[in-house]
């Protein structure tokens, strides 16, 4: 009776006699657990990582463009990098200065329905209200199995998720979008930053010769952080610069498996982030950014990589090449176009 005891949960215990018997084995199996366990929370457990509070003006811009900046009187589009480690949590306080509802929504971190940044969870800000938005991440953590959750690190990006529609068609028509970088803890950090956002025909909501040029000495260590918006497929290239197809752009060993590629896809809500030595392995110069859609390169998706000497002087040809970019080549490429349409008139 007392051998076969069923407890409160309804399950058999078994019999005294064949417990001791499977002891030894399930002794092992219970210590092989333990193991298991420990292994498991271990690793890679997060640090407490620290609370960074952030206040985001939403302005109004000439022309009806909107941005986004860190001081009042500052926005741009794109607007500012926002950064954080794995582990750390942004609160962002967003400040409406603009007679329209909007919003900002990230890309590849944590937060709660209330920071979604959509008006389906109703997380919003009015025309001038003020409202936090609560953006965590977190490390990676090893699970059972030998397999990994992936941490949050990565080149990511916010934008409105509020104007004009409910998914903030409006706004990233206005320029409420820019880019997030979440750095794993030990990342080596850049010496320049550029973001560059592909958006239906323009590129950071210019049309070449005004898109931005971007200026580097020979050697520095460029972070080129690459959105795509809009409605149009496109892909980015960077002249004479390659990068590995992977988290960093940098390859992590000698049989890091990871593409090394010059050009690669980007999509409307797609990003991806690369670091690059300025003019490795080619010099200084001016060097071409573009979309490699031919018809969206040759009507103004393109812009200038200035890689300039490393004492900071400006490189032999470099500024005829500029001059010929802003324009020559555009001026060519405007007659061109006009010469189609005439030919297309002509009926030919
Ligand atoms: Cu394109």
């Amino acid at each position: 009776m007392e051998d076969n005891v069923v407890s409160r949960s309804g399950q058999h215990h078994l019999p005294r006699r064949n417990l001791l018997a499977a002891a030894g084995v399930l002794g092992l199996t219970a210590g092989a657990v333990t193991v298991a366990t420990t292994t498991k929370s271990q690793p890679a457990r997060a640090a407490a990582g620290v609370i960074k509070k952030v206040t985001v003006y939403a302005e109004a811009l000439p022309g009806g463009l909107l941005g986004y900046g860190l001081a009042p009187g500052t926005a741009t589009i794109p607007g500012p990098i926002l950064e954080m480690y794995e582990g750390d949590t942004l609160e962002i306080t967003l400040v409406n200065t603009t007679t329209q509802r909007l919003s900002i929504h990230p890309h590849g971190v944590d937060y709660s329905t209330g920071s979604d940044g959509a008006p389906l969870n109703a997380s919003f800000n009015e025309p001038g209200e003020t409202r936090t938005y609560v953006w965590r991440s977190h490390e990676m953590t090893a699970t059972a199995g030998r397999r990994f959750m992936p941490g949050s690190a990565g080149y990511w990006h916010y934008h409105d998720h509020a104007n004009g529609t409910d998914h903030g068609t409006g706004g990233l028509n206005k320029g409420l979008y820019g880019a997030l970088v979440v750095r794993r803890r030990g990342d080596i950090l850049p010496d320049k930053q550029f973001t560059v956002v592909f958006m239906d025909m323009m590129i950071n909501h210019k049309v070449a010769p005004d898109t931005p040029m971007f200026e580097a000495d020979l050697g520095q260590r460029t972070e080129w952080i690459a959105i795509g918006h809009g409605n149009l497929f496109h892909t980015f290239h960077l002249h004479a610069h390659r990068w590995a197809d992977n988290r960093t752009g940098m390859l992590e060993g000698p049989s890091d498996p990871s593409l090394v590629i010059d050009n690669k896809d980007l999509n409307p809500g797609s990003s991806f982030g690369f670091q690059v030595l300025a003019g490795e392995a080619v010099g200084p110069g001016a060097w071409m950014y573009h979309c490699h859609v031919q018809l969206h390169s040759d009507t103004g998706m393109s812009g200038l990589f200035l890689v300039r000497n490393a004492d900071g002087t400006m490189p032999a040809g470099a500024q005829e090449a500029i001059d010929r970019f802003r324009g020559h080549q555009h001026k060519a490429a405007a007659t061109a176009k006009a010469q189609a349409h005439v030919h297309g008139g002509t009926g030919s």
